[in-house]
């Protein structure tokens, strides 16, 4: 019988290639030494440094999927997903700056775009100079963003985009908008459009005061008869599947980062309990202690094998969003759950910022919301196996 690691209760470890563990060693090597003793400070002054998306450029963390000729790593989606882990083990803001620039900003230009917008904006969304955002949610078209108001009117050399979107992880800093809009010259579907700062009509107010994902900042987008010409149409896709094939590939990063989030606040929860004695003994030397650490490595462990399998058939253009929606919906749930089971085993320490798991805890509020709500999750699972659709 085999040894049995704590620490990786399922030997996920031999279960990489080496270029993944090399990929994730060195992810795990900036996130700890350079991400972390800023965290603190920047979610407690609600800052974001613009500088990490040059240093996540020159470490290779933006666009792991995207092939070399645009400035990718071209690594597989396993890597990717290591990679969000070791981020989002820091802060789940960090790892927010780091999904939107590669899969839903770097991902859409490469598989959507022509050869010249590749050219024009990929090699420097992969070396952070440029930072970029993605508009689908608006004020009135969260879970449902079919129901977007955001349209595109065509004009002689181009279109006039109008509309207003909300809570776009960061816009206020971002140089280059992917903006989805109904387009009236293609029948109103859902069209995309690259955007740039400047551009006459386009603004990005902070959304301020939030209490969840503060390292991360996130704004609106506003669009004031925005005239774009022809060239900034994403041309290769229309309909509701261009953004959501992005999503695809956020929600799968995600639900690895929500379990780097996870095993933060186990591992601290696990070393507290080692540390605190209460009634002459370590609180980790108690039933309810040692139950609820159980549970925590059970489900992470559960939860990043199940992220490697859809990573593995990704990788092979295998994986379907229902297999997606199964690990985001599971791991983001529970992530929140370990999150707050870490909170409480940190009794009153574990309200103070200094031991990261509230931090950890409230950001995971977001994550659990974002790209498509838990339920929303569930009414995907559920139509696919009912055949019976109950969102509306
Ligand atoms: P539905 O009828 O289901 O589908 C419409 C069309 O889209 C296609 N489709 C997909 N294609 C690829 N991948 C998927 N996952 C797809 N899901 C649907 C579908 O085949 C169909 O295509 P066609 O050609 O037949 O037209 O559409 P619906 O309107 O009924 O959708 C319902 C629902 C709930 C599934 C969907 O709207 C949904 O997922 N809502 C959640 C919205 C969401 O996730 N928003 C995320 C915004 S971005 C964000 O949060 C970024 S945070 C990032 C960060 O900071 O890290
Ligand atoms: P709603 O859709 O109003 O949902 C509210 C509640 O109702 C949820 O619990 C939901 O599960 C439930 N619900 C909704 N519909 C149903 C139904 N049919 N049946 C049962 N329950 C239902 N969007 C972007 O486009 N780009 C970004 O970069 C981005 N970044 C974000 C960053 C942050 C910090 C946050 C908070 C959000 C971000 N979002 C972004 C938006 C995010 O995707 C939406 O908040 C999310 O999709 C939910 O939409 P909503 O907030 O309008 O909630």
């Amino acid at each position: 019988l085999g040894a049995f690691d704590w620490a990786d209760p399922f030997k996920l470890d031999q279960q990489l290639t080496e270029d993944e563990r090399m990929i994730r060693d060195s992810a795990q090597a900036y996130c700890q030494e350079k991400l972390q003793p800023r965290v603190l400070s920047a979610f407690e002054n609600e800052e974001t440094d613009p500088e990490i998306f040059r240093e996540m450029g020159d470490m290779g963390l933006l666009g792991v999927t995207i092939p070399e000729e645009y400035g990718g790593i071209a690594a597989g989606y396993v890597a990717y997903g290591l990679v969000a882990r070791e981020v989002e083990r820091v802060d789940s803001g960090y790892r927010s700056m780091m999904s939107v620039q590669s899969s839903l900003v770097m991902y859409p230009i490469y598989a959507y775009g022509s050869e010249e917008q590749r050219k024009k904006y990929l090699p420097k969304l992969a070396s952070g100079e440029w930072i970029g955002c993605f508009g689908l949610t608006e004020p009135d078209a969260g879970s449902d963003p079919a129901g977007m108001k955001t349209r595109a009117v065509k004009t002689e050399n181009g279109y006039v985009l109008t509309g207003s979107k909300m809570w776009i992880s960061n816009s206020p800093i971002a140089d280059v908008f992917v903006v989805w809009a109904k387009s009236e010259a293609h029948g109103g579907k859902i069209r995309g459009f690259v955007l740039e700062k400047g551009m006459k009509g386009l603004s990005a107010p902070k959304i301020a005061n939030k209490m969840s994902l503060r390292a991360s900042i996130t704004g609106e987008i506003v669009l004031d008869n925005v005239e774009v010409g022809e060239d900034a149409l994403l041309p290769h896709v229309e309909g509701l599947k261009g953004p959501f094939g992005c999503l695809n590939r956020a929600r799968y990063g995600i639900s690895w980062g929500a379990l780097g989030a996870a095993e933060f606040c186990w591992h601290a929860a696990r070393q507290y309990g080692l540390d605190r004695h209460q009634f002459k003994k370590p609180l980790a030397q108690t039933q309810l202690y040692q139950k609820k650490l159980a549970d925590m490595q059970t489900e992470i462990s559960l939860g990043l094998q199940a992220s490697l399998q859809v990573g593995r058939l990704m990788d092979k253009a295998e994986a379907a969003p229902e297999m997606i929606s199964i690990v985001k919906r599971n791991n983001c749930g529970k992530a929140l759950e370990i999150a707050r089971h870490a909170r409480d085993m940190h009794g009153g320490n574990g309200i103070s910022l200094e031991f990261g798991v509230i931090r950890h805890m409230v950001n995971l509020e977001t994550v659990n919301t974002y790209e498509g709500a838990h339920d929303v999750h569930a009414l995907i699972l559920g139509r696919a196996q009912t055949g019976l659709q109950a969102f509306f």
